[in-house]
């Protein structure tokens, strides 16, 4: 199970049915275990000021997914949303590392996102090449200082990013916001949940209308919209824009987006597993909004002639539902987060009740959970192989549940088995706040490269022979080698005002041996993996006699694994 860890900024690996935590992954935080944010290769992914600077080192991840080939994940990607500063990272599936991080331009409150199954015009690409993007705050466009009391006038845009170059590709003018994001198996939609089609400032605009939407995007049209130059720009960002709003897409034959009306501030959208049905939780209403992939195809072709006809059932299922997953027997599973509950029901239930059937039994099952969940996911659930094992419901509350440890609570996490007609709770889990947004992977599609090789890494040096101390000018070059339970240097000196790169490469081969490396009060702490290579630079302003150590228990004589770092006066 792979999770976002909401505002810690982090990602979380867990074993499943144990719920043991084997490893957190560092995106959008700062790690001074691995060395994430202090390392000059982890800042250039993150991204620097003018002063070499992390430019950010606080993040919101709420969402989660991999990369697809053929409807089902393919073991190559994850990628995660960071909310606070509009971000998408990529954690490569091989190493469990982030390997790249965008920034959005044009944006606030980037929140739902998730990657394409297959290319919409060339049945030759099933496999993910772009992640789609929706963003919850609107603002003015540009936004540098103009129209900000035309509160009016402000806008949210949905965006693509190329998932290989992981480039803004185009973005979406559109009416109201996005919430959260879903993409059709054939390739051909985007979807995004919007609760202020009010377009309000304040909450209490944004929930005085009875009908939201659930937003489509037909992407073969956007993109040769691109092509065609029917775009604009804003500011200093070149991405191109396309026009998705109401008013210039009245036309079914032409239009980029199609709004479908559903109740009320809507959260969640989540496609089955045949790949038929959308499911929208109401939020402000006990429903759940049913619509069909084809119907929406049909509105785009000029056939169906009421948006709203695309909605095929909207079973009224409790209060707040929020999340909707499936098993791959026909059942959803949506949270309720006011009443504390999993609700089961049925997909062709529902479909039968809406359509005059009243006979029909739509709900099938209730499970209390504790306290108020927010995501609840099945295991393969957002593929074509759900598998209909495992229900997780990550619930934001756990109040008394567990052992006190002060104000700040754990959250819960919930493992239910839904192999059965009732669902039952076999486990639970405090968890470290906050598990946003969670999916659950069969094993055999993750295969992880278990030790680096030498020659991914430019800077590393082969043979502990090649280490010394490197000066041109005021740039000094340290290399250095870390083979347990030694450092290649026992000392190295520099002068004060010194600019210093320390570039440390870890020359033992087994696997599991990792060393760190810390200078004592320089706020330098990173590790490296076997056959790894990374670096640090910093001014050495301060004369005198510093340690560096191995922080990583890595020999019996790890404690003695040391080095001098010496800055003469
Ligand atoms: S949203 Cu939080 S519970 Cu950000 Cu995934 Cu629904
Ligand atoms: Cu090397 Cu501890
Ligand atoms: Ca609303």
């Amino acid at each position: 199970m792979f999770s976002s860890a909401g505002h810690a900024g982090d990602v979380r690996i867990f074993g499943l049915p144990s719920g043991r935590e084997f490893k957190r992954v560092p995106v959008f935080n700062t790690d001074c275990m691995v060395g994430w944010g202090i390392t000059n290769e982890s800042k250039a992914i993150i991204g620097t000021d003018a002063d070499g600077r992390v430019k950010y080192n606080t993040g919101d991840t709420h969402h989660i997914h991999p990369s697809y080939t053929d409807g089902i994940y393919d073991g190559r990607y994850l990628f995660v949303n960071d909310k606070l500063n509009c971000r998408l990272g990529r954690v490569r599936l091989d190493t469990m590392e982030c390997d790249r991080i965008t920034e959005i331009p044009n944006i606030q409150g980037f929140h739902g996102t998730f990657p394409d199954k297959r290319d919409p015009v060339n049945p030759d690409i099933n496999y993910t090449t772009r992640v789609f993007c929706g963003s919850e705050f609107s603002i003015p466009l540009p936004n540098f200082g103009q129209g900000i009391d035309d509160e009016a006038s402000y806008r949210s845009l949905f965006s693509c990013i190329d998932a290989e170059t992981m480039d803004v590709r185009w973005q979406v003018l559109i009416d109201g916001n996005c919430e959260l994001v879903a993409s059709s198996y054939d390739g051909k939609l985007a979807a995004t949940t919007q609760y202020n089609t009010e377009m309000g400032v304040h909450y209490e605009d944004m929930m005085s209308a009875e009908m939201d939407s659930c937003l489509f995007f037909n992407i073969a049209r956007i993109e040769e919209a691109v092509k065609d130059g029917r775009f604009t720009t804003y500011g200093e960002s070149k991405v191109p824009v396309v026009d998705g709003l109401r008013d210039s897409n009245t036309d079914p034959r032409t239009a980029l987006t199609c709004y479908v009306p559903i109740p009320k501030n809507p959260h969640g959208v989540n496609i089955s597993p045949d790949g038929k049905y959308y499911a929208c939780a109401g939020k402000l209403s006990p429903t759940a909004s049913l619509i069909a992939h084809e119907k929406v195809l049909q509105w785009f072709d000029g056939v169906l002639a009421d948006t709203r006809d695309a909605v095929v059932a909207e079973p009224e299922l409790g209060l707040g539902p929020l999340h909707t997953a499936f098993d791959g027997r026909g059942n959803a599973y949506t949270t309720l987060f006011l009443d504390s509950q999993i609700v089961k029901w049925s997909v062709e239930g529902a479909i039968k009740f809406y359509q005059g059937d009243k006979s029909v039994q739509v709900v099938l099952d209730r499970l209390d959970v504790h306290y108020q969940p927010g995501h609840g996911f099945t295991s393969m659930g957002e593929t074509r192989e759900a598998d209909g094992k495992y229900l997780i419901s990550d619930n934001k509350f756990s109040k008394d549940r567990f052992l006190p440890v002060g104000p700040l609570h754990p959250e819960t996490s919930q493992l239910i088995d839904i192999s059965g007609d009732k669902m039952k709770l076999v486990h639970d889990n405090p968890v470290t706040s906050e598990p946003h947004d969670s999916i659950i992977i069969r094993r055999d599609i993750i295969k992880t490269k278990q030790v680096y090789a030498l020659d991914q890494f430019p800077l590393a040096i082969k043979n502990a022979k090649e280490s010394g101390v490197f000066r041109e000018g005021k740039k000094v070059t340290i290399k250095i080698a870390s083979q347990a339970p030694a450092f290649s240097l026992r000392e190295f000196r520099v002068k004060k005002g010194d600019e210093v790169t320390i570039i440390l490469t870890n020359l033992d081969k087994i696997e599991d041996l990792t060393h760190g490396f810390a200078i004592e009060r320089h706020n330098i702490n990173f590790v490296v993996n076997p056959q790894e290579t990374k670096s640090v630079t910093f001014k050495a302003n301060k004369p005198g006699v510093y340690w560096c150590y191995c922080t990583h228990f890595c020999h019996a004589l790890h404690m003695e694994m040391r080095s001098r770092f010496i800055v003469e006066p």
